[in-house]
């Protein structure tokens, strides 16, 4: 299919589906138009008729879904004039952050829990300039301090507080839509502040109208001619979010003071879209669960070992409780489910090589103990 334009990211995409005005000075960096991904091999040792398919958000600019909410924060953010952008992270918003900052010339601060950001992630705050602030405590006291030190300085919240930072990232659900032609059944996310699962939310029930019947024929980007344009979607999925065991306040019905676990982006104690998420869950008719650091581990790896996908911990979480549910039935056989894959397995190389046990074989650099080391796998 012939487009009509270069593909330049999703604000020039979706223009008319944004809150973005003609004139202003888009900051992108090609983010969005990620792959839908059909499992083959996991479904079918799994031995249950359901079609599984991961958005592989890690292939994103800066390797994770923040930079669908970065591009229209950041944009808004020059456009009001900001001087400054600020957040709190666990590690991939202040990434992305820092690199759409660049991108605008604007100065970012970052604050991250002292210690507990994935090593990719602290490497990107850095090389994109930005200041970044290890404070002596959790995501949840950098959040808190984000929120005390904009009320007193001239700084813009890029956090998913920001309302255009779920305006952005509601687009891939409209991605999904256009591949698939209709909503998922199920769509699995992790859950930390909950701000994405919120904003699928709000991309699929735009997409369905909202009771004033489906959107049609709003892709900017070929002409009318994508399955997009003539996708007439009534039904939205349920929605279910899964959380880390150790950090799992939407489980526990409240706030949680120290969260643990293995998969630092979700090791939030106190999510920030609380009640839209329990909104979320009810209009969807979906649910929360949580998912063990051990259970976590396994998907990733299984993802990796088994369908060529490699995803960051917290990203696994999804398809970990995916599994699960769909073993028990609570997610019926003849489901399409979406798991969101939202950061890349790049992003957190020690967790990757911690747990890759005998994988690393050293032997001498000579014929026989190279055939050796072949043979004993053929
Ligand atoms: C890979 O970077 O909160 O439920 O500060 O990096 O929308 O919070 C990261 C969150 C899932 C949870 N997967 O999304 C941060 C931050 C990955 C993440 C989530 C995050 P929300």
């Amino acid at each position: 299919m012939p487009f009509r334009v270069r593909y330049t990211g999703l604000i020039s995409k979706y223009m008319d589906l944004l809150p973005i005005s003609d004139d202003a000075r888009v900051i992108g960096l090609g983010e969005g138009n990620t792959p839908l991904i059909r499992l083959t091999r996991i479904p079918r040792e799994l031995g249950r008729d359901v079609d599984i398919y991961v958005k592989y958000e890690g292939l994103n600019p800066t390797g994770s879904f923040k930079d669908r909410g970065m591009t229209v924060a950041v944009t808004k953010a020059v456009d009001e004039g900001a001087k400054a952008i600020i957040c709190a992270s666990t590690g991939n918003t202040s990434a992305s952050a820092a690199a759409y900052a660049a991108r605008a010339g604007t100065t970012c601060f970052v604050l991250i829990p002292d210690g507990k950001i994935a090593l990719g992630k602290l490497a990107q705050a850095v090389m994109h300039g930005a200041r970044v602030i290890q404070i002596r405590g959790n995501f949840d006291d950098g959040m808190r301090l984000v929120k005390e030190v904009a009320e007193q300085s001239p700084v813009t919240i890029v956090n998913s507080i920001n309302p255009y930072r779920l305006q952005g990232q509601k687009t891939a659900a409209f991605e999904i839509i256009e591949e698939l032609g209709r909503a998922p059944d199920y769509h699995c996310l992790p859950v930390g502040n909950a701000g994405n699962i919120t904003a699928h939310w709000i991309g699929y029930s735009e997409w369905a109208g909202g009771g004033d019947g489906p959107l049609t024929g709003a892709c900017n980007f070929c002409d009318g001619r994508c399955r997009f344009a003539s996708a007439i979607v009534d039904k939205r999925p349920r929605m279910v979010g899964y959380q880390a065991a150790g950090s799992a306040p939407f489980m526990r019905g409240g706030p949680v003071d120290d969260p643990e676990t293995v998969a630092t982006a979700i090791r939030i104690g106190h999510p920030q879209s609380w009640d839209q998420a329990h909104a979320v869950q009810r209009e969807s008719d979906g649910w929360f669960d949580e998912v063990t650091d051990d259970e976590i581990l396994a998907a990733q790896r299984m993802l990796a070992n088994h369908e060529g996908v490699f995803c960051e911990p917290a990203s696994a979480a999804s398809l970990a409780g995916a599994l699960r549910d769909i073993e028990s039935g609570r997610i019926p056989g003849g489901s399409t489910v979406v798991c969101t894959l939202t950061g890349h397995g790049l992003k957190d190389p020690d967790t990757a090589i911690a747990q890759s046990g005998g994988a690393v074989e050293t032997v001498d650099a000579e014929l026989g103990a190279v055939r050796q080391a072949i043979t004993a796998h053929l």
